[in-house]
Formats: structure tokens, C-alpha cells, sequence
């Protein structure tokens, strides 16, 4: 799905971590690189405007380039947006006071609405609900027998009558036998045309003032783009939408219409078609269309996992010691904990490259028994050691490897590691070391 926009925001983005660090310059660039995949994806102009300001405000705002993982937090707030734009959260079905509640589907001709009504049942079936597929459109002779042949495979109940029946009597019916097999849904397939005109949108809001439904979902071909759009905003302006399914998604639909279709007409999708098969139908998540655009599940998931670990607090008052330059072995052994909760540090190497760089600089092999090792020789210290470890002299030494079942050179080797992290502090602005003390947020 959408795989040449995917593969083009992800060159951006591989381009930009291989940087050390951002500058504006850097934002801007990689920002005009993701506009131009975007237009070339036909996402709506006014949309693609929008969402570059907004992605570029933010960056530039908050502290995203001073953080030692900027690449990482630019990703996190295009991924925000991109799933702003797509529509928030997941769209659910609203139903009926009292049951059956009506769904009517509507579009355009050839868009799919005959496929989804059974897809639909289908669904509908599979979360409880006894859903009653109706066949309201006599316009085209063969549209009764598609879906009556589609629920009989399904084993969903349909109700049809003779193509010379007007479809409002239809509808009126349909809510009758609905109560006669106690069904909960009733999904209807009404007629559709080539084009839009003012004789189906009449008819369709004539269905709607019998049907009263509490859904009328649009079925639009994502393939046909801003054509698309274009046609949710008639449909919503002449009857009126309470959502959308996008059909064919497993096509070579570029993203326009999908990238573009909530933010125009203010209609939720929530459904997408993703097959010809009667089981390919997915409810529409925005936040993983937007990670399967980024193709950055795995980072997205560690950067919240770092962020729930890291405690506020503890961040804040690690900022403060080392503004006061108080930053002691105990404050180190601390942080050492913060970065054992993410995961281990070969582990973060691994997936988040901006701070690769940082890590690779850090004492080597923090790994879970090493730590324990630290922790003991700290925690053999006396207060005053912890605080100024320069006063650590040979006795001292032999004492606190005793202490901690290590041998001197350990606590020699720990003693150089800190101070080659004071070190490190030192170098780094202090905006970065202040994101390292807050790992990676
Ligand atoms: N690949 C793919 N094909 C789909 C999808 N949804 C529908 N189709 C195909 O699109 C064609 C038209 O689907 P229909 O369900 O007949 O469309 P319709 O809107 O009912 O068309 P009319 O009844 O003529 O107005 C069929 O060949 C379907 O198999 C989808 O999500 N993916
Ligand atoms: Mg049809």
C-alpha cells in the first residue's frame, strides 16, 4: 500500500539520520523533499501546505534539534501529523437507539458498493451483530443477483424484491422482514452512476428519510485520487456522510485520496477496502496507516517505550545537577538503570541511529552484569566517595572492592568510565546532554 510514497519519505529520512546533527536548513530540505512525495502521491495541495507548516512549527519550536535524536523526533512529529491529517483516531460505526440500525452505502457506479455491503455483513457478523443486506438498487438488472448470490455464500440474509419495485418501497419492506428475523444491522446497497447528478442524489435523500440510518458511508476508489475527494464533498454536501470506505487499496492507489479525504470534506474514513475477497475489509486506524507510510513501527514503539520508562521527575532533577555541575557516581549509576529499562544499549544502537553515534562513545559492555558490578562498587562508597571520587586513593580502593566482591581494577575501570562521561557532558551542549539524561526524549 502506497509503497513508492513510503519508499520516498523513507530515503528522506535515512538521508537525515545519517547527519550528526539538524540544522534548520537540514528541516527544510528533508520538508520539501516529503512535500514533492507528497504532490507526487496527488495529495491535495492545500492539505500538503498545511501539514509541511505545521510538522515545520513544531520542529522548530519544541526542542527537537538540540535533542540527541532529532532525526528520531522529527519522525515522531511527522508521524503525529501525518496520522492528524489521516484523521486522529479510528472511526467507529454509530448505531440506532433501538435495533435494526441502518447502514446505507452510496457512490459512485463500479466503485465497490456491492462487494462492501457484503464484506460488511460479513464483518458485522463476525462482531456479533445479525446484519440484513438489502438490495436497493434496480438500476442496473444484475445488481439484485450479485448481491443475493453474495449472501447466499456468505450465509448473511438478503433482502430483494423484483427490479421493477421502486427502492423506496424496498427499504420500507426491508425494515419489516429486519424485525421478523430480529436483525440487529441493516446494510444497503443503493443504486449507483457514472457520474454525479441531481436525480440520484435526490433519490438517495429520499432513501435516507425512510431508512433514517445512522450511517451513510460513502464507497470511493482510492485509486481514482482527488477524484475522489471531489465526490465525498458532493456526496456530503447533497446527502450527507457520517463516513468513508475506501476500495481498493491493494491496488496501485497512490495515497492522494486517502491522504487527502478527511481533511477536505471533514468525513472520517473508517473502512478500507484492501481485496476482491469478501473477507477484504479492514476497520481504517490512522495512527498504523501512518506508521506503515513511515515504515517505522519499530522505531515509533521504542521512542514511546523510552518515553513511558523515563521518569519526569528523575529527568528533571538530572538536568538540574548537571546545570550545578553536581552530577555524581550515584546520579551515574541511576542513569545507567534508566538505559538498562529501555533495553540494552547494543539494542538501542541498533534501532535508533541518531543516537548511535553517542552511544558508541559511551563506556563499553553496560551490559546487565557489568551493571550489577557498578552498582555494588557505588554502593561501597561512602557518601562523600559517591560525591567527590577524587579523594578515592589506594586504600580507599582496596576497601571498596572488598566491599563489593570486585577486585581494584574494577573499581579503577568504573572510576575512568565516569569520568569519561563527566567528560562527555562536559563537550556536549547542554542541550544535548540534557536529552541524554532524559534518554530519548
Ligand atoms: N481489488 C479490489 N477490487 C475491489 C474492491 N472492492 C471492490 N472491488 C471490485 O470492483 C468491482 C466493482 O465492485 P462492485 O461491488 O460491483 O461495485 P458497485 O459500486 O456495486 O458497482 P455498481 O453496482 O455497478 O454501481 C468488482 O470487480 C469488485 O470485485 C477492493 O477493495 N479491491
Ligand atoms: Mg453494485
Amino acid at each position: 500500500m502506497f509503497e513508492l510514497l513510503s519508499e520516498k519519505i523513507g530515503a528522506v529520512f535515512k538521508k537525515l539520520s545519517g547527519k550528526g546533527g539538524l540544522t534548520e536548513k537540514d528541516v527544510d530540505e528533508a520538508l520539501r523533499q516529503v512535500r514533492l512525495a507528497l504532490l507526487e502521491a496527488d495529495v491535495n495541495l492545500k492539505v500538503v501546505k498545511e501539514f509541511t507548516t505545521k510538522v515545520r512549527e513544531r520542529v522548530l519550536t519544541s526542542q527537537v534539534l538540540q535533542s540527541l535524536s532529532p532525526t528520531q523526533q522529527v519522525v515522531k512529529i511527522v508521524h503525529e501529523e501525518l496520522t492528524a491529517i489521516l484523521g486522529g483516531g479510528q472511526s467507529t460505526l454509530t448505531t440506532a437507539g433501538h435495533p435494526p440500525s441502518v447502514l446505507m452505502l452510496v457512490g459512485l457506479q463500479g466503485s465497490g458498493k456491492t462487494t462492501t455491503a457484503a464484506k460488511l455483513g460479513l464483518h458485522l457478523r463476525h462482531s456479533g451483530q445479525r446484519p440484513l443486506l438489502v438490495a436497493a438498487d434496480t438500476r442496473r438488472p444484475a445488481a439484485i443477483d450479485q448481491l443475493v448470490i453474495l449472501g447466499k455464500q456468505l450465509d448473511i440474509p438478503v433482502y430483494a424484491e423484483d427490479q421493477k419495485s421502486a427502492p423506496l418501497n424496498i427499504c420500507v419492506h426491508s425494515i419489516q422482514r429486519a424485525k421478523e428475523l430480529a436483525a440487529t444491522w441493516l446494510v444497503v446497497d443503493t443504486q449507483g452512476r457514472l457520474h454525479i447528478d441531481e436525480a440520484l442524489m435526490k433519490e438517495l435523500v429520499e432513501v435516507k428519510k425512510v431508512l433514517e440510518p445512522s450511517e451513510i458511508l460513502l464507497v470511493v476508489d482510492a485509486m481514482t485520487g482527488q477524484e475522489a475527494v471531489r465526490v465525498a464533498e458532493e456526496f456530503n454536501t447533497k446527502v450527507g456522510l457520517t463516513g468513508l470506505i475506501l476500495t481498493k487499496m491493494d491496488g496501485d492507489a497512490r495515497g492522494g485520496a486517502a491522504l487527502s479525504i478527511k481533511s477536505v470534506t471533514g468525513v472520517p474514513i473508517k473502512f478500507i477496502g484492501t481485496g476482491e475477497k469478501v473477507d477484504a475489509l479492514e476497520p481504517f486506524y490512522p495512527d498504523r496507516m501512518s506508521s506503515r507510510i513511515l515504515g517505522m513501527g519499530d522505531m515509533l514503539t521504542l521512542i514511546e517505550k523510552a518515553e513511558k520508562v523515563v521518569d519526569e521527575k528523575w529527568a528533571k532533577d538530572m538536568e538540574k545537577k548537571l546545570r550545578t555541575a553536581t552530577f555524581t557516581l550515584e546520579d551515574f549509576l541511576s542513569q545507567l538503570q534508566q538505559v538498562k529499562k529501555i533495553g540494552s544499549l547494543g539494542q538501542l544502537m541498533e534501532m535508533v541511529p541518531g543516537l548511535s553515534s553517542l552511544a558508541r562513545r559511551l563506556p563499553e559492555g553496560v551490559d546487565e552484569k557489568q551493571l550489577k558490578k557498578v552498582e555494588a562498587i557505588v554502593l561501597s562508597m561512602t557518601k562523600e566517595e559517591r560525591q567527590r571520587p577524587e579523594i578515592i586513593d589506594g586504600s580507599r580502593r582496596r576497601r571498596i572492592a572488598q566491599g563489593s566482591g570486585t577486585t581494584p581494577q574494577d573499581v579503577n575501570q568504573l572510576l575512568n568510565q565516569f569520568r569519561q562521561v563527566q567528560k562527555l557532558m562536559r563537550q556536549m551542549d547542554s542541550g544535548k546532554a540534557k536529552r541524554l539524561l532524559s534518554g530519548l526524549k
